[in-house]
Order: C-alpha cells, then structure tokens, then sequence
C-alpha cells in the first residue's frame, strides 16, 4: 500500500460517514445516472399521473395539478445495488403518504407498483410507501430534476435500494397481492433493504 510504504498514515474514514454506509457500498460525491432504456420525453400537455387500484377513489392529476399539490422535502441518503452510495440529497415533491391519503387507500391494499414512462414498473409494501420519507420528488437539492435524473417526477424511497426510486413516474398503483416489477423480475431481491444487503432474490 503505497501510503504505508512512504511511512504516511492511510487517510482516515469519517466514523459518521462509515456509520451511514450500508455493507459493500462506496461513496460517492457525482451523482451517477442508472436505468434501463431511453429518457423518456416530457410533454405538459398530455402527461397526468394516476393513482388507481385498490382505492376509493381513483386520480389523475395532470401537469398543473400535479404541481399544485402540497410539497414536502426530505433529507436522505441514496444506495445504488452497483455499490455506490450519494449521501446528503434535499428531495422536494409530493408526499407517498398524501396521495395514499387523497385516494382513500382501501382496507385490502398492501403492496404499491409505480409505474413509469417506457414501461418501467417497481413494487414495494405499503408500509414502506406509507414511511414518511417516501416522495414523489420534483426537484433535488433545490433545483427541478434534470431529465436523466427523472424530470418531471421521480419515485424516492430511501430505505430501499436504488431501483424502487422510479424515474419518469407516471402513476402508482395499490394492489392487494404483491407484483414484481422490473428488476426484481430479473431476480433483484424483492425486499432490497441496502442495510441487509438484500441484493438478489436467491440470496
Ligand atoms: N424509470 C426508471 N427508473 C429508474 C431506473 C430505471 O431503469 N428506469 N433505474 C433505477 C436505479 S437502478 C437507480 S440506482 C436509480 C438511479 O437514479 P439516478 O440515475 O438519478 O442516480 O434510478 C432508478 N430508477
Ligand atoms: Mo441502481
């Protein structure tokens, strides 16, 4: 090790930094860009975003609604299952919890599937959709979202790897039985707790 054999100490790892790290992640100040397929275009005249399924009542909310809604921030951490983690991002957008709210969320609900431009899918439990940190972001650390990071409106769900942060979303469904989404039909854990390292599905 190149630092050992100049006689110099290795660089020390912030404790509190390695204590916010989940097992087998690195750190990162870029932000990476990470999906499948193309950014989808955006256009404010035919976009909406639906909320449906399991609900007393179904919505669609088109571009000016969508943004006229309450808006929350949150302040979280982001881990990719490529191993790299981006700390210290202000989310701005949309409560999970105020839209369960405006739909009604019937008694049978237990599971959510976002749905996203190009066809993109992501599923999670209900209690995780209904933690508090859980948005339907439009901007982050102050600006709007840039395309390849999900322009107009991206999925957070901080407590779950990476993939469950849809990008492009256009709607969320509530289901009463779970349904797999994109990678987690390609054999990514179903669950992907980053703190458990639930990275593949036969692990
Ligand atoms: N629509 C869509 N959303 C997506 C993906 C994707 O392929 N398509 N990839 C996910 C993955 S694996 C990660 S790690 C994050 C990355 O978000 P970023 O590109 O803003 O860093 O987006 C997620 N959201
Ligand atoms: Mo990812």
């Amino acid at each position: 090790m190149v630092f050992r054999s100049m006689g110099l100490k290795r660089p020390q790892v912030d404790p509190e930094l390695a204590e916010r790290t989940p097992p087998g992640q690195h750190l990162t100040r870029r932000w990476p860009v990470l999906h499948y397929g193309d950014i989808p275009a955006f256009d404010p005249t035919t976009w909406d975003f639906r909320v449906f399924g399991v609900v007393e009542r179904e919505l669609r909310y088109d571009w000016a609604a969508f943004q006229a809604l309450p808006r929350t921030t949150v302040h979280a951490d982001m881990h990719c299952v490529t191993r790299w983690s981006k700390l210290d991002n202000d989310w701005e957008g949309v409560s999970g919890r105020s839209v369960a709210e405006a739909a009604g969320v019937r008694p049978a609900a237990r599971f959510v599937v976002f749905h996203c431009d190009g066809g993109y899918t992501a599923n999670i439990p209900l209690a995780v959709f209904e933690d508090d940190d859980v948005l339907f972001a439009l901007k982050h650390d102050g600006a709007v979202l840039t395309p390849e990071h999900g322009y107009p409106v991206r999925v957070v769900v901080p407590k779950r790897y990476g993939w469950k942060s849809a990008k492009w979303v256009r709607g969320v469904e509530f289901l009463a039985e779970d349904r797999q989404g994109f990678w987690e039909r390609y054999g990514y854990s179903n669950s992907a707790d980053p703190w458990r390292e639930e990275r593949f599905a036969d692990e």
